[in-house]
């Protein structure tokens, strides 16, 4: 290794964080651009508690493009990483040729080396893919002094990806040029808008899903009438209601429309032919109790929402938090010697009334659920300023190996 090696690394650390959607993507119109047939809208969950650690460095001593995720040496040359690594360096050549005087000199035509981490177990089925993307993208795009609109780069890598690059209440426009240069990512309000809200991961299974989202939604629209019915004729009113509906912080209609809007996705999921089943039986019973619970109290004060995989993402307003965590423990009696059943923001205890429990009325189901993780809405990717936070070290190689 040359002397001056050290000197030559330029490294950037970025954070990113995860996205759950009230309004759903499920289907492309263009599978390499990645992009969908219905505009979806997402709240980005804090990264206190659910976030993407990457560190990119280049250097003209690097040999080759190479990749770490979570610790394991990964292949660079899956398509998707290619394109985002692709069109960061075309604007930083661009940038540079335009004569911007704070584009990276060379920076794009040396090589790079990534490394990225998750705080949370890739397992666990929660959107790592729009974390991991969207930490991507904007690491390079700060790595070789590229700024504008990146959720274009972003969706490039996952679809979800491009709702990551915002923090808050964020819309993708599915846009309507073949290029895709109007399928971006919009705020709709940012995450101070409405501070009561708070989010509850329900981990019902570390299994990995079946059938994988992209693989999955690519047989939905070749196979199922209910998709192209509800990318035409039911998304384009409901992203205008959850719109309002946010802006306006009713959370009635917020949750109505999210319960709907999950139950429509997976229904699009049966009518795939052949079916694509996400939900299992911890996740039903999830459905039944938080209506059960709503109509107790003749109010929908929580509302769930289910991805690609059984987890319940449940919504609600911090008035209402400790409660409903106490009714998940009633009914989903969590190993007692096991790991810390709540994580995340901390939640005071409180105790059910008779009268609630009994109005549910289910049978409880011991470790349906392994744990909680308590969170809020937050904001978009950030650098990481403290250099002992690198991933990579001064070799450019990862600084600890899983
Ligand atoms: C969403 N999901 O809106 C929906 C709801 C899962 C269910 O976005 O092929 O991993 O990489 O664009 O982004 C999962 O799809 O798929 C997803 P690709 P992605 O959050």
């Amino acid at each position: 290794m040359p002397e001056d090696n050290v000197q030559s690394l330029t490294v950037v650390t970025c954070t990113a964080p995860v996205n759950i959607a009230v309004i759903k993507y499920w289907g492309k119109r263009d599978e390499d651009l990645i992009l969908p047939i219905n505009s979806s809208l997402s709240v980005t969950l804090h990264q206190d508690q659910l976030k993407t650690t990457t560190t990119a460095a280049c250097s003209r001593y690097f040999k080759e493009d190479r990749i770490w995720l979570n610790g394991k040496e990964d292949n660079i040359n899956q398509p998707r990483l290619q394109s985002c690594l692709r069109e960061i360096r075309r604007l930083a050549r661009k940038r540079r040729s335009d004569g911007d005087p704070n584009a990276d000199a060379l920076g794009y035509s040396y090589k790079i080396h990534i490394c990225s981490e998750n705080n949370f177990p890739t397992a666990a089925g929660l959107a790592s893919s729009a974390a991991g993307y969207a930490c991507l993208v904007y690491t390079l795009s700060r790595l070789l002094g590229v700024d504008g609109e990146l959720s274009e780069v972003a969706r490039q890598g996952s679809g979800s990806a491009c709702r990551s690059m915002y923090g808050g209440f964020v819309q993708w426009r599915m846009g309507e040029q073949e290029d895709g240069k109007d399928s971006v990512a919009e705020q709709v309000e940012a995450e101070t808008h409405w501070p009561e809200l708070r989010v509850l991961i329900l981990v019902v299974s570390a299994e990995r899903k079946p059938v994988g989202s992209t693989a999955g939604m690519q047989t939905s629209v070749e196979t199922s009438a209910l998709l192209k019915h509800r990318a035409d004729s039911v998304v384009p009113g409901r992203m205008e209601e959850m719109i309002s509906a946010i802006r306006q912080r009713d959370f009635a209609a917020f949750g109505e429309l999210t319960m709907k809007d999950s139950n429509q996705f997976h229904a699009t999921c049966m009518d795939t032919y052949p079916p694509i089943f996400y939900l299992n039986d911890v996740s039903r019973r999830v459905i039944n109790l938080v209506h059960r619970y709503n109509h107790h109290y003749r109010e929908t004060r929580v509302a769930y929402t289910f991805d690609a995989g059984p987890n319940a993402v449940i919504y609600t307003l911090q008035q209402h938090v400790a409660e409903f965590i106490q009714v998940v423990k009633h009914f989903f009696p969590p190993e007692t010697n096991g790991e810390q059943f709540l994580r995340g923001l901390p939640v005071s205890p409180v105790s059910l009334s008779e009268e609630l429990t009994r109005a549910i009325g289910m049978d409880p189901l011991p470790k349906g659920i392994s744990y909680i993780i308590s969170t809020k809405a937050g904001p978009g990717p950030r650098v990481v300023e403290d250099p002992s936070l690198h991933l990579l070290g001064p070799d450019g190689l990862p600084k600890k190996s899983a």
